[in-house]
């Protein structure tokens, strides 16, 4: 891996892992009651080490394929490759480093797996998640994805709407968020016996959406990626996708939903919260505290030097279905 270390307010425009590098550090500090050298420097993976051709392995045994009706409108845009989606994560329950949770995931148990549906709904339940995926019309998505950490991919996740899920439950009037939770079991999650390996996230991960950006048709529960069941690093067996969020949204191998009236935490929240708010709507117009986010490497086929700056587009390019869900919000000030 390359690490290079930087100057203060040196933080280049490509940082590859601003999350990682910094946030273990200031957790380190914190830890140590240190806190006050925070700003003095930061650390940073090179771009070069996304690519590092023996790191990308297939690291996917026991995927199932899936039937599902394949996605005809976006079938124009240039995916990632699977070998990138299944090497290039971050799942901090399994390491800080992106190359960890292909590595480290793979003896996760995902199944049995139980999803609990409670709170405000006039049925609550728990489902049987491979028994949902059998008896559920799946569905292709192919979505721009984006990380805060200015990459995106193109992913073809297969899911099915999570808004019609919820209304199998009957939500109540009083409703007003949904709050996700991620299986909590440090003995099968490295990350969560060991607060230095684990980020410093305060573990169960926890995700929220509003009411009704959980309903929206675009927002999914995905359970598989490229025709097979998700890749334990990709969050099996099931997780989120909000394709016009930056991609901390997107809550991996989740145990718990809960409808709430109130609007819950979120763990990048808890952990900086000047740096991720609730929304978290990708935004070229508002910057990181640490870096820009007006454009993002596009990580698609091809070697290192064919990754392709291009430029963000508000909302990921999802504006003209989601915009108006934000009439009247300062974007700015709810980031
Ligand atoms: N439980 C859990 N979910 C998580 C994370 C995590 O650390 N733990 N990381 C988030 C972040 S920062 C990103 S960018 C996406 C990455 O998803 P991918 O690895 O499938 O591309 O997962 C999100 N979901
Ligand atoms: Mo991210």
């Amino acid at each position: 891996m390359l690490i290079k270390t930087t100057k203060p307010g040196d933080l280049p425009e490509s940082a590859a892992t601003p999350e990682t590098a910094y946030l273990k550090r200031r957790t380190l500090l914190k830890g140590l009651g240190l806190g006050g050298l925070l700003m003095a420097n930061s650390t940073r993976a090179g771009v070069l080490d996304l690519f590092s051709p023996g790191e990308e392995k297939q690291s996917d045994s026991g995927r199932k394929p899936l039937q599902f009706d394949s996605d005809q409108t976006t079938a124009g845009l240039t995916r990632t490759p699977e070998k990138k989606i299944t090497n290039h994560n971050n799942f901090y329950e399994f390491g800080t480093d992106k190359t960890d949770p292909a590595r480290k995931s793979q003896s996760l148990k995902t199944e049995p797996w139980t999803l609990a549906v409670e709170g405000e709904v006039e049925k609550p339940g728990r489902v049987d998640v491979w028994q949902l995926m059998a008896g559920t019309a799946l569905e292709e998505r192919i979505y721009r994805m984006r990380c805060v950490e200015a990459w995106s991919m193109v992913i073809p996740w297969v899911g099915f709407e999570l808004g019609k899920f919820l209304r199998r439950f009957q939500p109540t009037s009083r409703a007003k968020y949904v709050a996700f939770e991620t299986l909590y079991d440090p003995e099968q999650m490295p990350g969560q016996k060991n607060r230095y390996l684990g980020g410093g996230i305060d573990y169960p991960y926890v995700e929220g959406l509003r009411m009704d950006e959980a309903m929206h048709p675009l927002t999914i529960l995905s359970v598989g990626l490229y025709g097979r069941t998700l890749p334990t690093q990709n969050g099996a067996p099931i997780r989120l996708v909000v394709p016009w969020k930056y991609g901390f949204k997107g809550i991996k191998s989740i145990v718990k939903i809960r409808l709430v009236e109130k609007m819950p935490p979120t763990s990048w929240n808890k952990l900086a919260p000047d740096e991720y708010g609730f929304y978290a709507n990708v935004n070229p117009a508002v910057d990181h505290p640490r870096w820009s986010q007006a454009t993002e490497r596009f990580i698609g086929p091809g070697g290192p030097f064919s990754v392709k700056r291009q430029e963000t587009l508000p909302f990921n390019g999802y504006g003209e279905r989601v915009a108006s869900l934000y009439s009247g919000v300062d974007l700015k000030k709810y980031y």
